[in-house]
Parts: C-alpha cells; structure tokens; sequence
C-alpha cells in the first residue's frame, strides 16, 4: 500500500475557517466531491448561510475578527473536535498565514492551500521579486533587499538616484496598496520612507520598506495556477483586474483585451517559472503590472483562492476549488494544459457591495428586507446573504459576487446589465447602479482603462448620482407621496393636529423619487 493511496483516503471531513460567500463556495465543492463540510462561526454568523449549508458548526467565538476567524487556536480546536482531517482557509483572514498553515499541519490535518514555506516566500515582496529574478521574469526596476531600519537617508537617496523618479516607497510586507508611497521628487523621499514605515508597521507589524520606479497607467494582469504535488503547475488565461476603487477591486473580466494570444503564452509560462521556481502546490495567483507599450513585470503572488476566481471558471469549466482538495489529497493534476489557455467565450465579475455609491461608497448598514437574486443563461451569483439578514459590520460588506458569461465580452456585458435590472435589493443601498453606469461608460466598453482609470473618473464625477430619476418618474412618485401624505392616518391625525403636514413630507417624496428611479432603470 504505497504513501499515494493512504493519502487518496483521506479529506473525508474539511473544516472550512471562513464565512460569508467563499465558505458557502467551498462547502458546495466538498458535498460534490462527497466531503462532508464542518463550517466555523462568530457570534454575529450564527444564523448565516454557511452554517446553515454544513454539516456541523462550530462557535469560534465573539464577532470581532481578532476573536474568531483569526483565532488560530479556536479554529484548531473545532477541527480536532469536529474530526475533520482537512482545513480549508478560503480568501482573507488566516488564508495567507504562514503559522496557520503550519499549525494544521502539526495538528495532523491536511492544509488546502500551499505551504507554510510558499505563503512566507510570497509573504515578502523582495523574497518573491528575488524568485522572479531566478525564474528569469522581468520584475520593476527597484531594489533587491529592504533597507535597514537605521538605513541613513543618503543610501536610501542614492539607490533611489539608481532607479531613477517617480518612484515608489513599499512595504515588504505589503499588498493592497498600503505603505505605499509615490515620490516624483528626491526632496520627499525620506519623508515618504518615514510614512510608509510607519503605515507599515502600523499594519503588518513589519515596517521594512523596499523602492520600485513607478510605471505610469499601467494594467493589472494576474495569472490563476494550480500546481500539484507532483510537480506540475498549470497556467490559466489570464484576469484583467485594473477596475479598482482605491486598491479594492471591483470588477474583472477574463480573458483581457489587452493580451493577445502571443502575450498569453508570454506572460503565463513567466507565471508558472515563477510557481515553479519556489515549489509552489494548490492554488494560487501572479500578478502583473502591464504597461503602455505591452511590457509585463511580476508584482507580487496571491497564495491563496482569489475572490474572483469564477470568471476563471467560467471560461475554462475547471472547478478550482474541487481541484484545491484533489490536490491536497495527492491527486494529480490531468488537465490538458491547452484548454487552460484557449478560454471558451467571456466572463465578467461585479462585485457588490453594501455600499452606498451616491455617498462616496460608504458602508451601507442594515437589514436587508427583500433580495431578488439575478438567474438565467450565463448568470452566476455567488453570495451568502439572504432575505432578513442584518449585514455585519464587522466584516467585508461584499454582498455577492454577479457573473456573467457569454460567447463574446459584448454580449457578457449585455447580459450583466440585465442580470443588474433583476437584482432587488431593499433595506440597505447596494453598489447595483453604479454597476450599470460603469458598464455603460465608452471607455470601459472599449476596454481603454488602466489601474487609476476608476478612481480618476470618480473624482471627475464629485459624487453626481449615478442613476438619476426621470422627470416623469419624479412626478409619479412625487404624486404618489403626496396622496400618502395626506391619506395615511397618521398624516390625517397630524393634518389635524397642526394644520398642515411636516416640512419633512417633501424631503421623503424626493428621496422616493431617487429610489424609484434606481430601481426601475
Ligand atoms: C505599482 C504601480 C506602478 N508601478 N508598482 C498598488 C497595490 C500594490 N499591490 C501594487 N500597486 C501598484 N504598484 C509600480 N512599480 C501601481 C500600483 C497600483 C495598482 C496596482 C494594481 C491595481 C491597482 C492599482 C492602483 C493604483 C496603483
């Protein structure tokens, strides 16, 4: 009986360490595959959807991240009590640390993701620049190792000379743009280096900062691999993921009309050198930055399932989260690896939020009373909310996850704009209308954006509705609200009372007005 078949028996319970939306994603893979799913919740979870799709759950402890989806131990502890034999981490929270994923694995459970030694390579933006360098990827212009925490400020300008303005400040430890710092003169460089070193610190618990030249507009590319235990890592058609409200994403597409067939071959064998150059298993993502004149750079690698991986899905037909557990129980990787790159049709992804678009994204709290979810040909919404929820603060507000494909990216963004006229949501305000003013913009329908594009566009805007009434519809609802105001009882009883209806009556029909507006256009 060889070490290969005791592994093929196992992963016959997973605990998913997650919740909302990616935990119900992985616990509909484990029923597929005849797993049985073991979910984990806070306090505030302990009616959602994940729990209530499990098996079994599990109480981690109080809403507050650091007190439950963070706890290492708590979450250990429910494994070994639940008798699962695997731990899968889903995105965010504990997904990308190291000391997790070395603590399943001394616990005697099988991680479903890469290796403690993988996630802390990739962990450290100059270790993973390193591994580029040696897997011969062109990577930004920069410097090798981090400075020193007492680094005089003349080295730092020197190298920065080198490299050559505008550049950037970065954290070693970073990712989403924080302790990031631009600087186009030398005399605010060792400002920018204190700021970053401090925003850092303040984040990551790692102030080591690193300099790159700073390319102008760039895209950002990234590659989805999965690599088995065997040795193979394979490529995927690449993500065009520059549609980013400040570092957030908010909508990708696959394939990106800025890579031809050649630059796919290019850019994805460069992914996978990468991959293989550190031993990479499971699933995981490089990204690139692409610039004006075709040129790619590895930026950094995601070790982990990434939120968006179902426009991948989609144009591909693999599963990659039912091919993360057949990797982790030792299975090979018997994919054609032509397929991976020839993508069948188109796949775009908005996600949304509860978020109020007309007042500057902010969150938008509350119960959500009615949700009419978008269904038909080529739509996908992957979500954990349901009618009655009461949408946690504590926690990313991201709602759901709207796909769509079709044959052709036209028709994939023709498609998405009904899938937005079907979605209702009501109780909180959600990103929906700002969704179907994107997808309606020229540039975005001629595929003429870059990283900046959204926020640049945004500022342009000032904060202008993104759905505006019709003139008709005001009226309609402006009669319709003033015959509420002078019908309903309680007006009656205050008409009585006061003479006249409050100041506020004409506030309401307005903002009715708007509402009415966003959802019947
Ligand atoms: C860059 C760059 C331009 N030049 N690096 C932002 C987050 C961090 N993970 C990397 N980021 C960038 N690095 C060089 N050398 C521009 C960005 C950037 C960006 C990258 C990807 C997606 C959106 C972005 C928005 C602003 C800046």
């Amino acid at each position: 009986m060889s070490a290969q078949r005791v592994q093929l028996c196992r992963l016959k319970k997973i605990l998913i360490a997650n919740r909302g939306e990616i935990a119900v994603r992985i616990i509909r893979a484990c029923r597929e595959l005849g797993v049985s799913p073991v979910a984990v919740y806070s306090a505030c979870d302990r009616t959602a959807l994940h729990v209530r799709f499990a098996d079994e759950a599990y109480a981690i402890g109080p809403s507050a991240p650091r007190e439950s989806y963070l706890r290492i131990d708590a979450i250990i502890d429910a494994a070994k009590k639940s008798g699962a034999d695997g731990v899968h981490p889903g995105y965010g929270f504990l997904a990308e640390n190291e000391d997790f994923a070395a603590a399943v694995r001394d616990a005697g459970l099988t991680f479903i993701g890469p290796t403690p030694e993988a996630i802390e390579t990739m962990g450290s933006k100059t270790a993973a620049r390193t591994a580029a360098k040696r897997a011969g990827v062109p990577v930004v212009p920069g410097t090798e190792d981090p400075f020193a925490p007492d680094a005089p400020d003349a080295e730092i300008a020197k190298a920065a000379a080198a490299i050559g303005y505008p550049l950037l400040v970065k954290a070693v430890a970073g990712g989403g743009g924080k302790g990031m710092r631009t600087v186009t003169d030398a005399a605010d460089l060792a400002g920018a280096v204190r700021a970053a070193r401090s925003e850092a610190g303040a984040a990551f618990g790692d102030a080591a900062v690193y300099l790159e030249r700073r390319l102008t507009r760039p895209r950002h590319i990234e590659v989805q691999l999965l690599g088995d235990t065997h040795g193979t890592v394979l490529p995927f058609v690449e993500r065009e993921c520059s549609i980013q409200r400040r570092h957030q994403k908010v909508v990708e597409e696959t394939p990106s009309l800025a890579v031809s067939p050649a630059l796919r071959a290019h850019m994805t064998s460069a992914a996978a050198a990468v991959a293989k150059s550190v031993g990479y298993t499971n699933a995981g993502t490089i990204e690139f930055l692409l610039d004006e004149d075709g040129r790619f750079y590895f930026l950094e690698m995601n070790t982990r399932l990434q939120v968006e991986h179902p426009i991948t899905e989609m144009v591909t037909g693999v599963d990659l989260v039912r091919w993360q557990i057949r990797i982790a129980r030792g299975e090979r990787l018997d994919i054609d690896p032509e397929r991976l790159l020839r993508p069948a049709g188109h796949a775009i992804e908005c996600r949304i939020y509860a978020e109020d678009p007309d007042n500057n994204f902010l969150p938008s709290p509350g119960r959500i009373l009615q949700l009419r979810v978008p269904a038909g040909p080529g739509i996908r919404d992957d979500s954990g909310a349901t009618p009655g929820l009461e949408v946690p603060i504590f926690y990313d507000p991201m709602i759901s996850k709207l796909v769509a494909w079709a044959e052709d990216r036209p028709l994939a963004i023709a498609r998405m704009q009904r899938a937005l006229v079907e979605y209702l949501v009501t109780g909180i305000k959600t990103t929906v209308p700002f969704f179907s003013w994107l997808l309606g913009q020229p540039d975005f329908l001629a595929g003429r954006f870059h990283t900046t594009y959204l926020d640049d566009v945004l500022k342009t805007r000032n904060g202008r509705p993104f759905v505006e009434a019709t003139p008709a519809e005001e009226d309609t609802a402006a009669i319709a609200a003033a015959l509420e105001a002078v019908m309903s009882p309680s007006a009656l009883a205050f008409d009585a009372a006061a003479g006249r209806p409050e100041q506020t009556a004409s506030r309401g029909w307005r903002t009715q007005a708007r509402s009415e507006g966003l959802r019947s256009s």
